[in-house]
């Protein structure tokens, strides 16, 4: 049996839980992590010396960061659809789980602590209002690389759209009615009626 460590509302277990409801997986879960703490023991320190969660356990071993998580249990279930088949689907998968991670989350993330994390009274709203931008330039980029229909690289939905759902997800229950594109809505409203999503992500937090 898969063992995952984290607590269940953390964004990037919900990724990894919606990724194997899409794999056909199950997993034991473990409560790691924010009010469970646990993550800076020795012993899991072992595990993910970044004391962060997701961890995977597999087979005695352990797998830390969500998207390579997420590749790997593609690679285990032989999953081309969900994982890319040849190198060219797998590098156009890939290139939106980088870019999720290396520029998507950031303002996101910032956004989150700015509007639920921080109060009011601490709120910068020069920090929300940069962060509004630099997301409605990526937001941009994410409707050129959408066609009409289907998903981020083709017509089924991949582990490039779960990493790139978890996050518009946090975005749509932050920015009530936001300024984008309608396809951009379409796209989430898409991802989110898979039953891996409405289990694991809409938990009724940002
Ligand atoms: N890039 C890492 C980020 C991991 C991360 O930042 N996890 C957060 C939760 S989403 C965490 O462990 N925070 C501390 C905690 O929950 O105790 C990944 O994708 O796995």
């Amino acid at each position: 049996m898969i063992k995952l460590l984290g607590r269940a509302d953390s964004l990037n277990v919900r990724k990894v839980l919606w990724a194997m409801e899409e794999l056909g997986l199950t997993c034991e879960r473990e409560d790691y992590g924010g009010p469970f703490g646990r993550v800076d023991t020795p012993e899991y320190l072992r595990l993910n010396p970044n004391g962060l969660v997701p961890t995977l356990i597999d087979d005695g071993t352990a797998i830390w960061e969500s998207n390579t998580i997420i590749r790997y249990l593609a690679d285990r279930q032989s999953a081309p659809a969900f994982g890319g088949g040849t190198a060219i689907e797998r590098a156009h998968i890939g290139q939106w789980m980088d870019w999720q991670l290396s520029a998507f989350n950031a303002p996101i993330q910032s956004l989150f602590v700015q509007l639920v994390r921080l109060g009011e009274d601490k709120r910068d709203q020069r920090v929300v209002d940069a962060n509004l931008k630099t997301l409605h330039n990526l937001l941009g980029i994410l409707r050129r690389a959408l066609s009409d229909k289907g998903y981020l690289a083709g017509p089924t939905v991949t582990a490039a759209d779960v990493a790139v759902g978890v996050m518009l997800h946090r975005f749509f229950a932050l920015v009530r009615e936001p300024a984008v594109d309608p396809r951009i809505v379409q796209y989430h409203g898409e991802l989110a009626a898979r039953p891996g999503f409405k289990a694991h992500v809409a938990i009724g937090k940002p």
